[in-house]
């Protein structure tokens, strides 16, 4: 983008006139930030608007990723770069006297995710604009993003994270694009003109609103769209007719009740099961979406016939899976198609990804209620299921209890998985792994009827983001060294590995991770109050917090290496912080007692005179996507801990190695293809395989207290966790109840042997300064084929263009 440091000084001081009747003297730095956030919006404008003319003129398929999250960050410095003017902007800014970290600062981040999953989507956005893919969001505009996160005496307190209070400067809202979602009634079948048709009626219509959102593309004129749907009352139900007079209050509740549809996003990432509201949102923003899609489509003026050459609708994971069931709908009841011409096209249209193996996160609708809220859907859903299990009795010579498994309506529920895997033409996982254990346990029954229907996709993450925007100073020092190609496509990354042997080089790399080490020692002491040591190992596990990521073996770990030098204080050791960050579900006791342990053990072993500082133990508050800019280009030891075939992929695992961390890792999800991609010597790996886990579960033979009988470190652990060794006894009975009672579902004891010799091994490798930065270097080199632009591009070649 062409433009001049005065004449962005100039639109700027407008702005802040225009917005605020106010000059820069007088404003805030929250009104300086707006005002700088708009004014970048309306710069994007221009080539928002020619990229859809020209998407229309040129007949483009559109790509549109149906996602009931978006964990977007914050967007002011992601898009300046994007839009190729950061540097200026930064400048003109200075000449004013504003700093433009400052108004990064009170950016507000959309927070509409849970963890992975969100996250991915939003990788994917920025992918495919910087692609000139044209591929759009659809999503949810909730009002309350994911929960913040405070830690009171060490245990984790949920606060509402209110990120609309001040305004949201990179959406336009669009009234003129609204459309009518509809919600009960009930349906009866009758004939019209010689056709069988389904009449709905009796429902009640909720308002869904779009929230546009610029997705501008890294060094391209392409800016696509994310929209974020809004639920509102029908001006025309709050004008209080059909509430009779004085039942006002009424009036407002009932707009009230239909507000929350969009109210807040959930904050569980498995499934919070049978909530009526969660149904209603997944409904909510996929028929808005659906019925969107079909309006643009059916100005273009082509074929009804032809929706599948134009549109590609992806499901992410389940909770979009109604789409199958919204687009037979509209094909049927409003475009009036045949049910076998509309299921052709349907499937064609739809594809799914898979994000989990875990059974309890596999979604299912009690049949009662979703009959209730979406009649009309349910009948659909019914007649899908009726197909298909007939299908199946005639392949499979009326063997019940296969059908049974397959079937997409079973035993009083709906199971959202099923719907989406028939109703769609392809079906991937997130990793080489995970899909493999998808095709040969989880869905392999689907697998065997469906030939080729499944394929593996492994995740990305966007360089954009992830290096350029976290880490400026490793892109400028690579960008010497190797030209700025790797800006533009990140593979060339590997041409790093012709300077591993250069100590010039590995110097300059091991000063700016030092520099970064510094910046969040400093933060975390402004924020935190503890202090620690940039010359000492950061080791980081950042995700959310799950007993599967076995948080606990690296806490278990820590107490294990505490012991140790209390019994042995001459003991050598590198010092070694481990920083943790990561929020549990409100209602996962487990995971709030995991958090408590850990800010527990880092009360005892920060403040034990004995220590002497050589082992600090961080809870970083209120994991979120600035913090984890944060984090990851400061760590040079990244957990990705979690127990085998558990982790479907994992995407901190690529960010980290982005930014020059070594994995200590078990071979699960994209673990094993960061394993393949840099080789023996450059990762650090432990416990058990996948294959191993999966027989234990099958043929039983684990017993965790012959561990703990065995093993003396986990005696004593084990002990002191129990007796009140770091808080009052009985804080942490759940915990050994889980580990001991309840036979340790997740192999921490198992593998704790392992992975206290592969965090030997990690300090013994630190003393070599040379060989550490050496593999750090290689871990960089190798991240580029983790971008998510190759991600995008394999859909686009398989699923979405092909
Ligand atoms: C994650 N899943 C996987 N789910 O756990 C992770 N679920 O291995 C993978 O890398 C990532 O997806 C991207 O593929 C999730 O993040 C959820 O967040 C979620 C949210 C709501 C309901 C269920």
């Amino acid at each position: 983008m062409n433009l001049t440091k005065e004449q962005i000084k100039n639109d700027y001081q407008k702005k802040l006139i225009n917005l605020f009747a106010e000059d820069l003297e007088e404003s805030s730095v929250l009104h300086q930030y707006i005002a700088l956030a708009e004014l970048v919006k309306e710069y994007s404008f221009e080539r928002w608007m020619k990229t859809n003319k020209k998407y229309k003129k040129e007949g483009t398929k559109q790509v549109y990723y149906f996602s009931m999250e978006f964990l977007l960050g914050k967007l002011l410095e992601n898009n300046l770069i994007n839009l190729g003017i950061k540097d200026i902007v930064e400048e003109a800014l200075m000449d004013l006297g504003v700093r433009l970290e400052e108004l990064n600062n009170v950016e507000r981040e959309a927070g509409l995710g849970n963890g992975g999953l969100g996250r991915l989507a939003a990788c994917f956005l920025d992918s495919m604009a910087a692609l000139s893919i044209a591929g759009h969001g659809n999503g949810i505009r909730y009002k309350y993003g994911f929960f913040r996160q405070q830690i009171r005496d060490g245990y984790q307190v949920e606060t509402p994270d209110d990120w609309l209070r001040h305004g949201y400067p990179w959406e336009i809202r669009r009234v003129d694009k609204s459309v009518i979602v509809k919600f009960g009634g009930y349906v009866y079948f009758t004939t019209e003109n010689g056709r069988f048709v389904a009449k709905h009626e009796g429902y009640e219509e909720v308002l869904a609103v779009p929230y546009d959102v610029p997705i501008i593309g890294y060094g391209t004129d392409t800016v696509n769209t994310l929209r974020l749907w809004n639920a509102e009352v029908k001006n025309k139900d709050f004008d209080f007719e059909r509430f009779s007079a004085g039942e006002y209050t009424k009036a407002i509740e009932y707009k009230y009740s239909v507000e929350s549809i969009s109210q807040v996003l959930y904050p569980d990432d498995t499934t919070e099961k049978g909530k009526l509201l969660r149904l209603k949102q997944e409904y909510f923003f996929v028929s808005a979406g659906v019925q969107s899609i079909m309006r643009t489509y059916k100005k273009m003026g082509h074929s009804i016939y032809d929706f599948h050459k134009y549109v590609a609708i992806h499901i992410n994971d389940t909770h979009p899976a109604l789409a199958v069931a919204e687009l037979m709908r509209i094909l049927i009841d409003e475009e009036q198609l045949p049910w076998e011409d509309a299921w052709d096209i349907t499937v064609k249209t739809m594809a799914y990804t898979n994000h989990t193996i875990m059974s309890e996160a596999l979604e299912k609708w009690p049949v009662d209620m979703m009959k209730k809220l979406l009649p009309r859907i349910y009948t659909i859903i019914e007649e899908i299921n009726r197909r298909f299990c007939q299908e199946l009795m005639e392949r499979y010579n009326n063997d019940w209890n296969k059908v049974d498994r397959m079937a997409i309506i079973s035993g009083g529920w709906v199971k959202m998985a099923n719907l989406a895997i028939v109703g769609s033409h392809s079906v991937n996982g997130v990793s080489k792994l995970h899909t493999e254990i998808l095709k040969n346990q989880e869905l392999r029954d689907f697998n065997e009827y469906y030939q080729g229907k499944f394929n593996n996709k492994t995740n990305g993450i966007t360089h954009r983001r992830w290096l350029i925007k976290a880490n400026p100073d490793l892109t400028n020092l690579i960008a010497n060294t190797i030209g700025c190609d790797f800006l533009k496509n990140p593979k060339e990354l590997i041409k790093l590995e012709d300077y591993k042997d250069d100590k010039a080089f590995l110097d300059k790399l091991a000063k700016i991770k030092y520099n970064n080490k510094a910046k969040l020692a400093d933060y975390i002491r402004r924020t935190q109050g503890i202090k620690i040591d940039p010359n000492s190992i950061f080791d980081v596990q950042a995700k959310r917090l799950h007993a599967y990521k076995r948080q606990l073996l690296n806490i278990l770990h820590v107490i294990n290496l505490y012991n140790e030098l209390i019994d042995n204080p001459n003991m050598d050791i590198v010092p070694h912080t481990f920083i943790f960050s990561a929020k549990a579900a409100p209602g996962y006791y487990l995971a709030k007692k995991i958090i408590k342990l850990i800010n527990s053990v880092g009360e005892k072993v920060n403040n034990d005179p004995k220590i002497n500082n050589r082992i600090k133990v961080v809870f970083a508050e209120n994991y979120n996507v600035s913090l984890a800019e944060k984090l990851i280009p400061s760590a040079e030891v990244s957990e990705q801990i979690s127990t085998a075939s558990k982790e479907a992929s994992g995407t901190g695992n690529m960010k980290f190695m982005m930014n020059g961390a070594i994995t200590i890792g078990t071979l699960d999800g994209a673990n094993v293809e960061i394993y393949e991609e840099v080789g023996d010597e450059n990762i650090i790996l432990f416990g058990m395989t996948s294959e191993e886990v999966i027989n234990y579960y099958k043929n039983g033979g684990y017993h965790s207290w012959d561990l703990y009988y065995q093993d003396r470190r986990l005696t004593r652990i084990l002990n002191e966790l129990d007796d009140g060794y770091f808080a009052p006894k009985g804080e942490f009975r759940e915990i050994f109840n889980h580990l001991l009672t309840h036979n340790d579902e997740f192999f921490v004891l198992k593998d704790f042997a392992s992975y206290c010799e592969a965090q030997r091994k990690i300090n013994e490798l630190y003393k070599d300064k040379l060989k550490w930065n050496r593999i750090s270097l290689i871990n960089i080199a190798h991240s580029g084929r983790f971008s998510s632009d190759n991600t995008i591009l394999e859909y686009a070649r398989d699923i979405w263009f092909k």
